[in-house]
């Protein structure tokens, strides 16, 4: 077993992703066969680490147990995709809301409402009930949808999570918040230009 901390549960966690990422690739040939265009460029996934999830338990103040980690964190279970249009980011958050096996837990636009850093994604925390032999098994996961621009800032200035002693933090902080403005201003833009090509 890969991961010791979630124990047998590791087989829920993957099986969930596994299930996510498989309606993804289909939704991604699905949408290139009857549109043409793929709105996802592309998808990545991961199981949190032991030592992230117990960063996190003790961040929020939870026991450091299993159980919190699977039912009081969401984020054991994490797939993101990336998009190059924020129209596309909206289109699968739609799609994924039809699934009437996925019920929503809990939704943030951080796009409409971005962080004070400058940090814009979408969140949503899904349970999905998984069908496991015909036992029903509720496994919760999120998934963060955003355009590849907000990907690239995002990937950036998560370091400063990691890195300890910054020299001149302060000015990387608001450069980093200056970016990710200009980086906002850019997404609408090429939005707008997509759209005036494709005549719409
Ligand atoms: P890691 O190391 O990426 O896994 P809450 O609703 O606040 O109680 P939560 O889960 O903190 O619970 O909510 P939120 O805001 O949805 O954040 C979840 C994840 O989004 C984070 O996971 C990050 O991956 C990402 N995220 C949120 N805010 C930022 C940000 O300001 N910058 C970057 N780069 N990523 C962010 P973790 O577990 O905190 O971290």
């Amino acid at each position: 077993m890969k991961e010791t901390f979630y124990k047998d549960s590791i087989v829920l966690l993957e099986g969930a992703m596994n299930e996510i990422i498989t309606r993804l690739n289909t939704i991604k040939k699905y949408k290139e066969v009857h549109n043409n265009r793929d709105p996802i460029e592309y998808i990545s996934s991961r199981i949190k680490s032991e030592e992230s999830m117990k960063e996190k338990l003790e961040r929020k103040n939870l026991p450091i147990t299993l159980e919190s980690a699977l039912t009081k964190v969401y984020d054991a279970v994490g797939i993101r995709i990336i998009c190059s249009y924020i129209d596309d980011v909206y289109e699968i958050v739609d799609m994924l809301k039809k699934y009437n096996d996925l019920k929503v837990i809990k939704e943030k636009d951080y796009i409409k409402n971005p962080k004070e850093n400058g940090y814009r994604s979408y969140h949503i925390v899904f349970q999905l009930l998984l069908d496991i032999a015909g036992e029903i098994k509720p496994v919760f996961f999120e998934i963060q949808i955003r355009t590849i621009a907000m990907d690239f800032w995002s990937n950036l200035e998560h370091q400063i999570k990691y890195k300890k002693d910054i020299k001149n933090q302060e000015i990387i902080v608001k450069e980093l918040k200056r970016c990710a403005d200009d980086i906002a201003t850019n997404d609408v833009n090429m939005q707008t230009i997509r759209k005036m090509i494709m005549g719409k």
